[in-house]
């Protein structure tokens, strides 16, 4: 019997099928011997809204600077899209950045953003239908890695693909190859994908951009504790932990902990785990690339690099990638 099942479902307030699936993930990495907890649950809906704060922040450079580099270049990365065609943008959040593309399509195209978030899909829809009303919206709650269905009547259309914000650096770079390989699979042939990337730079400017001075990045990798007690029963005790950001350069990624002050114990869904002092919780990295390294897993996972713009810095790029039309085999 797999761990899952022996969850003790009483202790587990709401316990629906993806609240087990997030029950199941906490108590896996909180079992592990480095603890760690999947990024992709920090977007409740609070999470939703601190990460909104967080890409306001002077410290939080990519969201400026990409949406930068997408008004700049507007005309040359939507040109080739067309009448009848599909937008399907993964990890969509507020959608915001998808309306600077939108403002320069001429075309009636239907639009499928991919979350996770409930209530970022929610308001997304809400402000689109009132600035785009031609605009065919249909928002898909889901994990953009698991097996995708798009809209039946929508899904022979001519697509691209829309991967903003550096959500690629979430994954290790094995995992980034695959889940660029499905995204070009479920594309289909000749499909395009644009896709947003952090460059590596200068540690400290890394650092203060996911530990900010207001604290605001410190209370988005809180919240997930506070997901967990009030999704799953537990009773994390947010002066328990300390958030940190640091930079590992061998890596190329920036990582996120939660550290625990003191020795403690927590009860999540009816189990006890065991915190020593100073001990973490790894929640999220965040990997850095440069171009030639992102070309190439694009490359492995199948896609090929056509045209990419960075911003007058170097601090971000964002990507144009080709889904070859013959079918080549991807490993
Ligand atoms: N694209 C937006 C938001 C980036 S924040 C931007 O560029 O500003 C990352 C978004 O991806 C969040 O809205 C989060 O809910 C979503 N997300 C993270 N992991 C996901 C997954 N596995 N499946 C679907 N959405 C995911
Ligand atoms: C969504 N993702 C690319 C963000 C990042 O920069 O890794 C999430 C984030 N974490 C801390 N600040 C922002």
């Amino acid at each position: 019997m797999s761990r899952a099942q022996t969850l003790p479902k009483a202790s587990c307030a709401h316990a629906d099928t993806l609240e087990n699936e997030f029950a199941r993930a906490v108590i896996t990495g909180l079992s592990k011997e480095k603890k760690t907890l999947p990024c992709r649950y920090f977007y409740d809906a609070r999470g939703s809204e601190l990460f909104e704060d967080i890409t306001r922040l002077p410290e939080y450079y990519p969201t400026r600077t990409e949406t930068q580099i997408l008004r700049d270049h507007a005309a040359d990365i939507v040109g080739e899209i067309g009448d009848g065609e599909l937008l399907v943008e993964f990890g969509s959040g507020s959608s915001l950045k998808t309306e600077i593309l939108l403002d320069r399509i001429a075309s009636s195209i239907a639009y499928v953003p991919i979350d996770v978030s409930e209530t970022a899909l929610a308001d997304a829809k809400c402000r689109l239908a009132k600035r785009y009303p031609e605009l065919d919206v249909r928002p898909i709650e889901a994990d953009f890695s698991r097996a995708i269905a798009l809209p039946a009547d929508l899904a022979s259309r001519r697509k691209t693909g829309f991967f903003p914000g550096s959500t690629i650096g979430n994954l290790a770079p094995s995992d980034a190859q695959s889940l660029l390989s499905f995204f070009g699979r479920a594309l289909g042939e000749g499909s395009r994908l644009i896709i947003g990337v952090d460059l590596k730079k200068d540690p400290r400017v890394l650092i203060e951009a996911y530990d900010d001075a207001a604290g605001v990045t410190a209370a988005f990798n809180l919240n997930l504790l506070h997901r967990i007690n009030r999704e799953l029963g537990g009773d994390f005790d947010e002066r328990g932990f300390r958030h940190r950001a640091l930079y590992d350069p061998a890596k190329g990624r920036v990582e996120m902990h939660l550290v625990s002050a003191r020795n403690q114990r927590v009860v999540i869904c009816g189990r006890s785990f065991r915190f020593r002092e100073n001990e973490t919780i790894h929640t999220e990295n965040s990997y850095k690339y440069t171009l030639d390294q992102f070309r190439e897993v694009a490359r492995a996972s199948g896609w090929n690099a056509k045209r990419v713009w960075t911003d007058a810095n170097n601090r971000f790029s964002v990507h144009e990638l080709i889904w070859p039309k013959t079918g080549r085999s991807v490993g």
